[in-house]
């Protein structure tokens, strides 16, 4: 009995009165049912799998659950448009006028009025690439220069010559955003004045939402605000807006607008000071030799920091932050965060080409690089 636990007690009982015959061909049959109950099982569990390949195949992923939905919205890797320039990049950049980096004097009188009427333009970003920007004065990013001293007060207008609303937030104002930094629909303007409490560099930019793409369609720019007392005297002083691209297309063919995945991933295409990759190798900034060169540089981002470094010298007096109160000297590299200014000073006494650099060499390599021309070295920089 203990040699067939398969059989049922009924059915063993019948036959335990019969012949060993009768037993083992009862046990051939149970074997052979077992054997048929395990390839049909197999069968039907084959039948399912393929069942469920199939729908897997023709209904969407969120159907199933929210965990593959996830997975499956991962995005492609984003397409890169870094280097891609016109033909004859050279003859192009030589042809492009570069940005006037000059600070522009200090208005006379208290009250310091300033008037921008933003434009929708295409501009030239790097040689033979496009891009459609909101542009704050009619020319591009970044914006004028604002430049005043402390004490007096800014009366700014924006006027708004675009197809969307736009709006202006300066970092030296101290003043309700949700009163002076409104929204200003198209067609009209608005005012507001602020005083010029705080000396400094300052970023001013669009803050009308999603402001990552306002900034990173060109609205931005530099207000210096001098301190009651002045800083030590410099002989060239030069404003540098550093900030990044992210293009949907190559911008040669047709101008690129704003690919905003990009702008979200941190991935940019061309990265630049005041607006063009590379402007100032071609078109150095320049001094004489023993000159006081002061560069005042705000990193406009949308998101990424510049790191500010001169080659071939050290930063004589760095006003970290923008903090005109006090410098440090003789430092290397400075951190400028995305939103914030800060000002150098070098003083070079040998004649040469000295490149100012993002020392995050991602950025020198998409086009945040510029050369300071000492003197009239002969050549040209070769690295
Ligand atoms: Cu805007």
């Amino acid at each position: 009995m203990a040699t067939y636990p398969a059989t049922s007690p009924r059915s063993y009982k019948r036959h335990d009165d019969g012949s060993g015959v009768g037993v083992k061909i009862l046990a051939l049959f149970l074997g052979l049912a077992v054997g048929v109950l395990v390839i049909v099982s197999a069968v039907l569990i084959k039948i399912a799998d393929d069942a469920r390949d199939d729908e897997a195949a023709v209904t969407p992923p969120a159907a199933h659950d929210h965990a593959s939905h996830e997975s499956s919205s991962v995005s492609l890797p984003l397409q890169s448009f870094a280097g891609v320039t016109g033909e004859n990049a050279e003859e192009l950049a030589k042809a492009h006028a570069a940005t006037n980096a000059a600070l522009p004097p200090v208005p006379a009188g208290e009250l310091v009025k300033v008037h921008m009427t933003l434009k929708d333009m295409v501009v030239e970003i790097a040689p033979g690439v496009k891009y459609n920007t909101w542009a704050f004065d009619g020319h591009g990013a970044p914006g004028p220069v604002v430049h005043v001293r402390q004490g007096q007060t800014v009366e700014m207008t924006l006027t708004n010559g675009g197809a969307i609303p736009h709006s202006i937030d300066f970092h030296a104002a101290r003043i309700a955003p949700n009163v002076a930094f409104r929204d200003v629909a198209p067609g009209e303007s608005f005012t507001f004045r602020f005083k010029a409490t705080d000396s400094g560099v300052f970023m001013y930019h669009c803050g009308t939402k999603p402001v990552l793409a306002h900034i990173a369609n060109g609205m931005y720019g530099a207000i210096v605000v001098d301190p009651a007392t002045p800083l030590p005297k410099a002989d060239k002083e030069y404003v540098l807006v550093a900030s990044e691209w992210y293009l949907n297309g190559d911008g040669v063919s047709a101008p690129a607008s704003l690919d905003m995945s990009k702008a979200r991933a941190m991935q940019p295409d061309w990265t630049t000071f005041n607006g063009y990759a590379n402007q100032y190798v071609t078109h150095p900034l320049t001094a004489d030799p023993g000159e006081t060169v002061r560069f005042y540089v705000v990193a406009a981002g949308p998101t990424l920091d510049t790191n500010f470094h001169v080659v071939g010298t050290l930063l004589d007096r760095a006003w970290v932050n923008g903090d005109m109160s006090q410098f440090e000297r003789n430092v290397q590299t400075v951190g400028v965060p995305a939103g914030g200014g800060a000002v150098f000073d070098v003083k070079i006494d040998d004649e040469g080409l000295y490149p100012f650099v993002s020392h995050a060499f991602a950025h020198v390599d998409l086009g945040q690089v510029g050369l300071l021309k000492v003197g009239n070295p002969p050549g040209t920089m070769s690295h």
